[in-house]
């Protein structure tokens, strides 16, 4: 039988806005969820939504013969500047299907593989910069991790160097990139009828949303210009020249330079939040701490890691997971009914709907993790512990077909990242009384998270 879904008081017109404050809204869902538990409903003044978070209901919620991708608020704006990019673009339209399949190749185990030397160029460019600062300077991780995971992403994508460890501003590309994503978290929180009004507001989004395109379509002539463009290995080659292997066709300048867009969206802050949580989960957790620096010296001792130590360094990727398991940095992901349907075989949907999956609460469920479920522990994610879960218990990637593409790029280089951090420093908090305080834009990152790194030998 059909139950009434709970829903926190609302109020006339707003309907329950009072009850999410709009600079932290991840973090107001999760209390909410303390609160009204596991299945909830909830009205943004004009907007109705249902917020699941235990792994009964997000597992029928992953069956994706029963629910697709929804293009919730934040997406729908982000279309301004990413368009049919494969992250905003809808189920419907032909260019997901035909971009999903020229780049899948690319974004696969081989291909990332390739882009390990890339990775490591810029991963080395950051650690010489702490060791040259030495241990005395606090060094802002979140900062740092950002600029990194934008160098990589740009480096790897289309053989570009944003130099943000040479720079103190931005790159006038990134500092478009960050103003419009700002705005595009504004636009969401305004009531109705407001972002027409801030007429300089969205004269400022769009001149941020054309800067992008501009800059990405010169990259696209820069390279068929380029004598030895055709020789590159990246992933703006692929786009100019694959083909797609149903329809035989390729991808428009255009859509290249929305998918160009979304990969510096979408692959910087998630793998950088990543990143600075894992500092943050380490440092809280000592012996944690010492097991993976053990670890990393009996893999690689003073020498440069190479692609194929990272098969002996799995345990680094333990840490990466159980680090997205506490602090997923995409923290929401939304749904919808393809038909009607009954949820739980308790609450009836239709395809109108919208569910948000809320990580962070569905990976701390109980029933799943155990009562220590807030604890740090790497081992759940060791091969034969992780067998044992339950399906969907642990969604940081979206799910599906439309789950992220840049898993295993995002993998690869958060796990050379951590045990270069490892096997260079000894790091410690800046303020050992730091306390975690979540930062949140479209992503989560800990704020304010400063560390000391002392090299732990001299550099060679
Ligand atoms: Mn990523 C989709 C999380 C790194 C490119 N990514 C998603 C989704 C989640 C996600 C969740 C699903 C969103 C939705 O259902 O609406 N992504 C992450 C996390 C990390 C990450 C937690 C790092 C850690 N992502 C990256 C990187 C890239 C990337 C790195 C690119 C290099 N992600 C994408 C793209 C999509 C996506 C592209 C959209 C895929 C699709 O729908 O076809």
């Amino acid at each position: 039988q059909t139950h009434p879904v709970p829903q926190p008081p609302t109020r006339p017109i707003v309907g329950n806005l009072p009850q999410i404050d709009s600079d932290n809204p991840v973090q107001s869902l999760i209390s909410l969820a303390g609160e009204y538990g596991p299945f909830f409903k909830l009205r943004l003044v004009d907007t109705e939504m249902y917020v699941a978070s235990s792994q009964e209901l997000v597992n029928e919620l992953c069956d994706e013969s029963r629910f697709n991708k929804r293009l919730h608020g934040p997406l729908q704006e982000i279309r301004a500047f990413a368009g049919d990019g494969l992250f905003t673009a809808h189920n419907s339209e032909p260019n997901w299907e035909k971009a999903h399949r020229i780049l899948m190749p690319a974004f696969g185990p081989i291909g990332v593989r390739g882009m390990f030397d890339r990775m490591l160029d810029i991963a080395d460019q950051m650690f010489v910069r702490w060791e040259r600062f030495g241990p005395d300077a606090p060094i802002d991780v979140a900062d740092n991790m950002t600029r990194l995971t934008l160098d990589t992403i740009a480096l790897c994508a289309f053989d570009y160097r944003f130099n943000s460890f040479y720079r103190e501003e931005l790159h006038p590309f990134v500092a478009a990139m960050v103003g419009a994503l700002q705005e595009a978290g504004m636009r969401g929180r305004r009531l109705p009828g407001m972002n027409s009004l801030l007429v300089h507001k969205a004269q400022r989004y769009r001149s941020n949303a054309a800067l992008m395109q501009s800059v990405a379509q010169q990259l696209i002539a820069e390279r068929r210009r380029d004598p030895e463009g055709a020789a590159k290995q990246d992933l703006l080659n692929l786009m100019l020249n694959g083909r797609d292997p149903v329809t035989g066709e390729g991808l428009s300048d255009e859509n290249i330079g929305y998918q160009m867009v979304t990969f510096l969206i979408a692959g910087h802050e998630t793998t950088s939040g990543l990143l600075s949580f894992a500092t943050y989960l380490l440092l809280k957790n000592p012996e944690a701490m010492a097991r993976a620096r053990a670890i990393v010296d009996a893999v690689l001792g003073d020498r440069m890691p190479r692609v194929e130590d990272l098969a002996q360094l799995r345990h680094i990727e333990q840490i990466l997971m159980e680090s997205l398991r506490l602090w997923p940095t995409a923290s929401i992901f939304a749904v919808k009914p393809l038909e009607e349907t009954v949820l739980g075989g308790r609450y009836p949907l239709k395809p109108s709907d919208t569910v948000l999956i809320l990580e962070p609460v569905l990976h701390r469920d109980p029933a799943v993790w155990g009562p220590d479920a807030e604890a740090f522990r790497p081992e759940r994610f060791a091969p034969e512990t992780a067998a044992k879960l339950p399906p969907n218990a642990w969604k940081p990637f979206g799910n599906g077909a439309r789950a992220c593409i840049g898993r295993p790029f995002a993998m690869q280089e958060a796990q050379l990242v951590l045990t270069l951090m490892l096997q260079r420093f000894d790091i410690a908090f800046d303020d050992p009384g730091y306390r975690l305080k979540i930062h949140e834009t479209l992503t989560i990152k800990p704020e304010g998270l400063r560390i000391r790194a002392t090299p732990r030998r001299p550099s060679a």
